[in-house]
């Protein structure tokens, strides 16, 4: 049989359809175009195939969105700080919360009156949205109604009131006012605003973990579903001390309901040592300091066993990863390595639980860590690599040395540990002070033009001036040493860094920093920061505004509540997510879409929120310094009393 000729298929139509003439003619108007291709000539149907092709191209180069959209689903949910990536008789309880909160007022503030009055029309970008675009209609529609419900001041869409006229948020600032013009412009009752922003913003937050992750590790607030890392309920733990902090009892007492009768940590599950022993060793032992309640001590107790099966390696130098069901412990499956800050950053913790246990082998492991690094040679000027070989205890990739990932907390535990010891372990000293003395003679420089003092990195002998946002502990950590004793250069330096931090804010076009800086140190730049396509993403992260905390108690320059204030403006604005929760984005650079990546770290809660609202408290004896040490997530542990 002969197939059909083209002829016979068009003529072949459905019954009552032949005659309607819309139908046909719209079959006529195809007809009548492929006659007019038909017509060109080759060169013609050529050039108009070329000249498609061309528009094609450039419409996708110019829709940047798009390969940044990709860019972040294939991110998928890796925190870059992630140190387990391929490669190579106590102080005084404090009080109640409740108490603690009542100088507080729950006034709006001047910026939430304004929000609901000069919203632009949100429009274009939400379009832009890829995957993810059946949440729009819902968001916006939520967006609106939340805002007139509570006033707030925007969310991950982009903008919802004039930045400038709110707070000069985004708006690019080079150097900071005088104290005393910033002390002059504080109005009196913004300390209460300012806390109860603070509430707000964590109730935000909780209210959003609470609805669709309760139980569960981390928020994903755009899909108003969760992630599990440990499936040991993370942020929940994490937040603990904070919501006692703030003053937030009914949220503390129901997150305190669920450790008495949920939390379990006999699971067949692996966690990272370094990771739960911050945040959830960490975060139960702060919490029973705080509060004087056992339940959260047994439960510190539990988690610290279970975890030490991690330090019987042939060197001592711990596992990155431990079953706890099972008590085994094992390195990555791509490695014997383990990350430089993960094995000496669990010391603090591990520390406190042998002194409240009287157990000596937690103390013990830790402490052979500290001493088997101390004696290590492939230091430069007290500076170290960034991993460590659990079979033979020696430092590899040797000859790269930085203050961001993978070592970054290190140098933070070194001296934190010297002042939760009472400052008399001179060998923790030492190390410090050689290492900021190495910090200083290898890797500080300033930028051009404006000449911003940054921390850079060394490779092989290379410098490399990139920064990441974890480097913005730093200037916190010095003025913490400044302030027990160190040498004074260390809290001028901490104020230099204070302010390239701010920069690597203010500078962003959302007020948000990226994750990682490049600084230009040409002659002749117009600009001092420099942000890669890949390193435009912002996690909540809070080692900025921790730093505000530290200068700000030690110096009560305003100017660091000012900058801190911008900076929550700027959290509200683009990554608060209508329906509950706050999300990592994708483009601190795109105001318009700044694309959510639709996880809340836990750290948002237990820390950057934490540090805000300590940062707007004027009272030192909230957690004082000279009581208590916080550690690297932000949980505050007390420092050890000085016994003869
Ligand atoms: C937190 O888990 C800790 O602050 C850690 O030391 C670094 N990374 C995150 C926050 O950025």
């Amino acid at each position: 049989m002969q197939p059909p000729s083209r002829q016979d298929y068009v003529s072949l139509s459905l019954p009552g359809l032949e005659s309607g003439g819309y139908n046909n003619s719209k079959q006529w108007r195809r007809q009548s175009c492929w006659r007019k291709w038909k017509q060109l000539s080759r060169l013609q149907r050529s050039l108009i195939l070329c000249i498609v092709v061309l528009l094609f191209i450039f419409g996708l180069a110019t829709y940047p969105t798009v390969t940044e959209h990709l860019r972040g689903l294939g991110d998928g949910e890796q925190d870059t700080d992630s140190k387990d990536i391929p490669g190579p008789t106590f102080p005084p309880l404090l009080p109640e919360p409740d108490k603690m909160a009542q100088s507080a007022l729950p006034e709006q503030t001047s910026q939430r009156k304004l929000s609901t009055e000069s919203r632009p029309v949100l429009h274009n970008h939400l379009q832009r949205r890829g995957n993810a675009s059946e949440v729009v209609a819902e968001n916006k529609a939520a967006v609106v109604k939340e805002d007139l419900e509570e006033g707030v001041t925007g969310s991950w869409h982009g903008p919802l009131v004039d930045t400038n006229q709110a707070t000069g948020g985004a708006k690019s600032k080079e150097k900071d006012d005088s104290p005393d013009d910033q002390e002059a412009k504080l109005p009196q009752d913004s300390e209460a605003s300012r806390l109860e922003e603070v509430r707000q913003a964590f109730r935000h937050a909780w209210n959003g973990y609470k609805q669709f992750s309760w139980g569960h590790d981390e928020l994903r607030p755009i899909s108003k579903t969760y992630s599990e890392w440990f499936g040991l309920g993370l942020t929940l733990i994490d937040a603990l001390d904070t919501m006692w902090l703030l003053g937030l009892k009914e949220e503390f007492e129901e997150a305190r309901a669920w450790v008495a009768t949920e939390l379990t940590f006999d699971k067949n599950v692996d966690v990272n040592l370094f990771e739960s022993t911050i945040r959830i060793l960490g975060g139960l032992l702060s919490t029973y300091h705080l509060t004087g309640d056992a339940l959260f001590l047994d439960k510190a107790k539990d988690i610290g066993s279970r975890l030490m099966p991690a330090f019987n390696t042939p060197s001592k130098i711990p596992y990155s990863d431990v079953n706890i069901g099972k008590g085994i412990a094992h390195p990555p499956r791509w490695t014997s390595d383990s990350t430089l800050s993960e094995v000496t950053s669990i010391q603090l913790e591990f520390r406190e639980l042998g002194r409240l246990t009287q157990d000596p082998q937690y103390e013990a492991a830790v402490d052979e860590v500290m001493k088997q690094i101390h004696k290590l040679d492939g230091k430069q000027d007290g500076l170290v690599p960034m991993f460590i070989n659990t079979n033979n205890g020696q430092f590899t990739h040797q000859g790269v040395y930085t203050l961001g990932a993978r070592a970054d907390s290190y140098y933070e535990y070194l001296l934190k540990q010297w002042i939760q010891g009472g400052k008399k372990d001179h060998q923790l000293l030492e190390d410090y002070l050689q290492a900021i003395e190495g910090v200083k003679k290898n890797l500080l420089q300033k930028s051009s033009p404006h000449g911003l003092t940054f921390v850079g990195e060394l490779s092989h002998g290379q410098f490399s001036p990139k920064m990441d946002h974890l480097v913005c502990f730093l200037p916190g950590t010095l003025a913490l040493g400044a302030h027990n004793g160190l040498p004074a250069d260390h809290m001028d330096l901490a104020k230099e860094l204070m302010e390239t931090c701010y920069q690597m804010y203010v500078q962003m076009e959302t007020g948000l920093s990226p994750e990682i800086v490049h600084f230009n140190m040409h002659e002749g730049s117009t600009r001092d920061i420099e942000v890669k396509l890949a390193d435009r993403h912002n996690l909540l992260r809070p080692e900025t505004v921790e730093s505000l905390f530290y200068l700000y108690r030690f110096t009560e320059d305003h100017k660091y509540q000012e900058w801190g204030w911008e900076i929550l403006q700027n959290f509200n604005k683009y990554t608060k997510v209508p329906s509950g929760g706050y999300t990592s984005i994708n483009n601190v650079r795109d105001p318009e879409y700044p694309s959510p990546r639709d996880k809340m770290e836990s750290f948002f809660l237990g820390e950057t929120l934490k540090y805000l609202y300590l940062l707007f408290s004027h009272d030192p004896d909230l957690v004082s310094l000279d009581q208590y040490v916080f550690n690297t997530e932000a949980h505050p542990l007390p420092i050890w009393p000085t016994a003869a």
